[in-house]
Order: C-alpha cells, then structure tokens, then sequence
C-alpha cells in the first residue's frame, strides 16, 4: 500500500511536470492578477503554467485588509467576480464587498479548472533568452532557495512569461538587470511604485498592464510597479481586470 500511494503520486506529478516543459505562457505568482490571466488564457485553449512560491496560492487576496479577511471591487469588475462564481453584496457607492478566502478559492479553483497547472513551492528565479526575447523561466524549489542549498535549477521554456509577483516585480527585475535590456517604460528600467492613491492605482494599474519586452508581460502590481504607477490596498478590481487584459493581449500576439 505505501509504495502503491508513493507511486501514483510520483507518475501524476512527473506526468504533469513533463507536459509542461514547454508550454505557451509561464506566468509567475498565483496572485488574483496571474489567477484571473491564468484562467482566461487556458480556457482558450493556450498551455499555461502557473509557478507560485508559497505553498498556498491566493498572493495577497487570503488576508483581505490588513488581515480583516474581506476585499472590496468595483462595479466594473463584477463581470470578472461573476465568472468565477464569487459571492459579493453592495457596500454602497458602487463597491461591493467579497469574503477573501471565497475568492482566494474560487479564483485558484477557476483557474485550475479552465485548464491552468498551478506549480506551487516552486519559485522562478531566472529567465530563458533567446534572440532579444524573453524565452521561459529558470524554476527551482521554493525550500531550496529559501536555505540557500546550492543546487541548479531546471527550465521551462514558453512563448510569453507573465511577471505576476505583485509589488516585487521579480521577474522584470531580471529581465531588465540579468538580460539589460530597456523595457516598455518611461525610463526603460522599472521605475518604482508610487504611494498609495486609489483611484489612479486602480486605473494605472489597467494601463499600466502590457508587453514590456518581447515575449514579456506583466499584471497586477508588477505592472504598476514596473511603470511606476500609484498603489491601492485592499481594492482588488484592478487587478482582476488588469489579469483579464494581459491574457486579452498574450491571446493576440500568440493567435495572431
Ligand atoms: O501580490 P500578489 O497578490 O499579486 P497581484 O496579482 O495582486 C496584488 C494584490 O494581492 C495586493 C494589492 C491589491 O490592491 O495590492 O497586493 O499583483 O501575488 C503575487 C504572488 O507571486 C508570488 C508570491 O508568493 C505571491 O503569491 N511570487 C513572487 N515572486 C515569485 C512568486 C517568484 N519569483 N516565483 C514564484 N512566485
């Protein structure tokens, strides 16, 4: 029975893993911009990883404000919630109020369900070039890196990487500093994140939500980071919208 147990784990995960060696689009962080791109993209039919750090994904939507656990969207973005089945009730002037860990859950099991693979504990590290494109991620367990164990990485390559690593921005932090290329920036560096203004974050955060480089896109608080865009808080409207219009301008470049 152990070795029984032991080896259906083994062969499902492996399976898995060899299908997504190379795939259509890497995206990194299973916050709800990643989630909500991962879904869109895979229910249209592209092959989409997700690669997330922690051993839970969600990013930071399971901790609502400042731990209360309830997040707040905008009437446009009702569409998004409405998708992924979420529960929401009006809080007045246009905002609506979601339990966190309602929509944590739906959007990963949403994402999943369309098709999405989420690698969770598994962290990105580098990326792939080839001929001034952005080409894969470099992968490597979440444990390992954190103990700092000197062990190489494995690759994945793909035709697009999302950087969905919120206020971080890792992964254009590589592709700008590692492969010193200028991105689709004011500065052709990532600028930085602005302090807090609701209104313009909410909206910058939708503009600000692009193809930086070839091959390269990011969502979320990445993109505003990236393009020095204001920061909002526990309004989540944004980055939903912000995950549906990555995945609208992934599909077109890829189908196109
Ligand atoms: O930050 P996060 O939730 O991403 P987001 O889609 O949403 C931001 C909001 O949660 C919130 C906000 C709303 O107003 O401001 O902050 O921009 O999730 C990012 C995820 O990426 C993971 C990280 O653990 C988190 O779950 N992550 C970060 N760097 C890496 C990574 C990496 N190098 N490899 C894998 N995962």
């Amino acid at each position: 029975m152990e070795s029984t147990i032991t080896r259906a784990i083994v062969t499902r995960y492996f399976e898995k893993l060899q299908q997504h060696l190379s795939i259509d689009v890497a995206i990194v962080g299973a916050g709800p911009s990643g989630l909500v791109a991962g879904h869109d993209l895979a229910a249209a039919g592209l092959k989409v990883a997700i690669f997330e750090r922690k051993l839970a994904p969600g990013g930071g939507i399971w901790g609502g404000g400042m731990l209360f656990n309830e997040i707040v969207v905008q009437e446009d973005a009702l569409p998004i919630v409405t998708d992924f089945d979420i529960r929401s009730e009006p809080a007045g002037e246009g905002f609506f109020t979601i339990d966190a860990v309602e929509a944590a859950a739906a959007l990963i099991l949403g994402a999943r369900r369309a098709g999405a693979v989420v690698f969770n504990a598994v962290s990105v590290e580098d990326i792939v070039f080839r001929e001034e494109r952005v080409a894969g991620v470099v992968i490597q367990w979440a444990p390992v890196q954190q103990l700092g164990m000197h062990v190489d990485p494995l690759m994945v390559t793909s035709r697009a990487v999302l950087d969905g690593t919120g206020h971080a921005s890792e992964i254009a932090q590589l592709v700008a500093q590692k492969a010193g290329v200028k991105l689709e920036t004011a500065t052709g560096a990532v600028m930085g994140e602005r302090p807090m203004w609701i209104e313009r974050g909410e909206a910058t955060t939708v503009e600000n939500t692009r193809c930086l480089y070839p091959g390269f896109y990011a969502s979320g608080m990445a993109a505003n980071n990236i393009s020095g865009g204001f920061r909002m808080g526990p309004i989540f409207g944004g980055m939903f919208k912000s995950g549906r219009k990555v995945a609208r301008l992934i599909l077109e470049e890829l189908d196109g």
